[in-house]
């Protein structure tokens, strides 16, 4: 923080030394491409949270699909580049197609946007459960992101029909 300020204060005086010397256009140039740079620095990281996750109640605890919302308040995009579970042994990443559906190494989660997960879309496939899930219990996923790390969220088993709103 106080080293983007600082970088701030360095580009405004730079500025301000340019219209002394050069004039007004070049001042209006100058400044602008300064505060982009120092923008993008500062505020510009991805900043991500999960929201509306959950994992409909597979059939006899067999594979099921997990959904759940990345959404993204900064300025930068970041990418979903693995999931994994320590209740599961195994979580991939999906894509569904017209037919069919494919696995998928890694998924955007663009600036100021989200990336969803959800129902006829792109989807978690969660397999080799520790122990056959019930209504109310809670998986663990580990989501790592490119720039951001690993982000641990706790999301529940609902009922087959469920979706996020609505009971
Ligand atoms: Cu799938």
């Amino acid at each position: 923080m106080k080293g983007a300020l600082g970088f701030r204060r360095t580009a405004l005086a730079g500025a301000v030394l340019a219209t002394a010397l050069g004039g007004g256009a070049f001042l209006v140039a100058c400044g602008a491409g300064g505060q982009d740079g120092g923008g993008a620095s500062a505020a510009g990281a991805a900043r991500l949270s999960v929201a509306d996750s959950y994992i409909p109640m597979p059939p006899a605890g067999g594979t099921a699909a997990g959904y759940l919302t990345v959404r993204n308040e900064g300025g930068e995009g970041d990418e979903l580049v693995k999931v994994s579970s320590p209740g599961a042994s195994s979580v991939t990443m999906h894509r569904s197609t017209a037919s069919t559906m494919e696995q998928v190494e890694k998924l955007d989660v663009p600036a100021h946007g989200a990336l969803q997960l959800a129902r006829g879309g792109t989807h978690l496939m969660i397999m080799g459960w520790q122990k056959a899930p019930v209504l109310g219990d809670e998986l663990e996923l580990d989501l790592t992101f490119t720039r951001t790390g690993t982000i641990s969220v706790k999301v529940p088993v609902k009922e087959l029909t469920y979706r996020p709103g609505q009971q």
